[in-house]
């Protein structure tokens, strides 16, 4: 059984449903006994990350230093999810070396739903805003998002539910000895 910390990063659209998998992951892994911990938006954008926008330089940063954070839990054995949008590929990829660099295992889970599913479902009702011109830089309207392309977990969101999310990333878990 592998004993290391690793890092399962999520990466999506906003409203792809990554912080939903990420809570529920996170609730299945403690019945488990696991050690883990969730970075997102909260406790990383309002904290460590509070000086960042959200123009190309500034999400370069804010991935730059969640994957030098989520690095230093795995290294500290802890199952370290990760929830952010993640736009760009060369990001993740950094996130992912360093990782690897470290002897530390790197999931990517693609979290994905068409731009007309979550433009549907705007919880915030941020893409009207953005369609608006009211929020600039916005993720798949006025921003760009990479999807990735050999993520270890690929979920479609608008065709499996959370539960269905968290046993398909559990199942990769288990069967590569994570878990
Ligand atoms: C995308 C934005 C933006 C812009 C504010 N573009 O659905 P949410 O609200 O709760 O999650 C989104 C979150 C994205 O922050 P991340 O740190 O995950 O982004 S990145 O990884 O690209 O750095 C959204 C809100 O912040 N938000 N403005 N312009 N999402």
């Amino acid at each position: 059984l592998n004993q290391k910390g690793i890092t399962i990063w999520f990466t999506g659209l906003s409203a792809s449903g990554k912080s939903t998998i990420a809570c529920a992951l996170e609730q299945h892994l403690l019945h488990l006994h696991k050690f883990t911990y969730r970075l997102d938006g909260d406790n990383i954008r309002f904290g460590l990350n509070k000086d960042l926008g959200f123009d190309e330089k500034s999400r370069n940063e804010n991935i730059r230093r969640i994957g030098e954070v989520s690095k230093l839990f795995a290294d500290a054995s802890c199952v370290t999810l990760t929830a952010f949008i993640s736009p760009y590929r060369a990001d993740r990829a950094v996130a992912r070396e360093l990782h690897e660099k470290a002897g530390l295992a790197f999931i990517e889970v693609f979290v994905d739903a068409p731009l007309h599913v979550v433009e549907q479902r705007d919880p915030k009702g941020l893409y009207k805003k953005a369609r608006a011109g009211e929020i600039k830089d916005f993720t798949g309207i006025s921003a760009p998002y990479e999807a990735p392309e050999n993520p270890e977990v690929h979920i479609k969101t608008d065709e499996c539910d959370v539960t269905e999310a968290v046993a398909r990333i559990t199942e990769y878990l288990s069967q590569k000895g994570f878990i």
